[in-house]
């Protein structure tokens, strides 16, 4: 199977994790969703979003989609727990971290890594200083008080609200906007077992590679 798209992109590397923690082997090819002109990318993505996969002659773009697809395809080991509330929970915190989370944080990862290192122009910093100052802490306060004290999110395993969640969490640290563990203890360990997990492994490297 091939994955379009950068695991830097935090959408991504929720695919490229769940993908690790099943075993199944993927070809993650990175594109510039703004301005490819592939054909394959442009026919699957339509609105230019990443990532995007290609499974013989099966196409899907979104990572909710494709981790759907995933879970189909080998059920084991699961990331959307079967149990009705759990699973429920489970796509709250992966919704929290795509739509609230994301938006938040993209402000300050833009301004301060895309722009400067991908785009070659300055990003603007008032502004990501703004959204670490005023958008990021009523969401790290929010999950700091929704981390149980045990190790996952949502009962006793591993799942999609641990590694969505995550996944976003990892590019603040690439910009100095990680929750700190003096004001977030439990989120800022959540982030740490998380990261240190075998199934992060692959994406954390690739991150490096791009971001050096
Ligand atoms: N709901 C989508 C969101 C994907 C998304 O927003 N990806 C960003 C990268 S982090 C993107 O492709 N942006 C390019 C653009 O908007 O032109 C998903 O879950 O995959």
């Amino acid at each position: 199977m091939i994955l379009l798209g950068a695991s830097v992109s935090p959408f991504v590397r929720k695919v490229l994790v769940v993908a690790a923690e099943k075993g199944m082997k993927l070809d993650n090819r990175p594109i510039n969703p703004s301005t490819s002109t592939d054909p394959l990318f442009l026919s699957i993505s339509p609105f230019r979003k990443i990532p995007a996969l290609v499974d013989g002659d099966f196409k899907v773009a979104d990572s909710t989609a494709i981790i759907t697809y995933f879970e189909a395809l080998q059920p084991l080991p699961a990331v959307l727990p079967t149990a009705p509330r759990e699973r429920a929970r489970a796509i709250w915190f992966e919704e929290v971290a795509d739509t609230i989370l994301f938006p938040a944080g993209q402000r300050v990862f833009f301004n301060r890594v895309v722009a400067p290192k991908f785009l070659k122009r300055a990003g603007d910093l008032a502004a990501a200083q703004d959204a670490q100052d005023s958008l990021l802490p009523p969401v790290y306060g929010y999950l700091e008080s929704a981390v149980p004290d045990g190790e996952f999110l949502v009962g006793n395993a591993l799942s999609i609200a641990d590694i969505a969640v995550a996944s976003m969490l990892v590019n603040m640290t690439y910009c100095g906007a990680a929750p700190d563990a003096a004001t977030y203890p439990k989120l800022a360990a959540f982030l740490g077992r998380m990261m240190a997990r075998p199934c992060f492994a692959g994406a954390l490297e690739s991150d490096r590679a791009m971001l050096g």
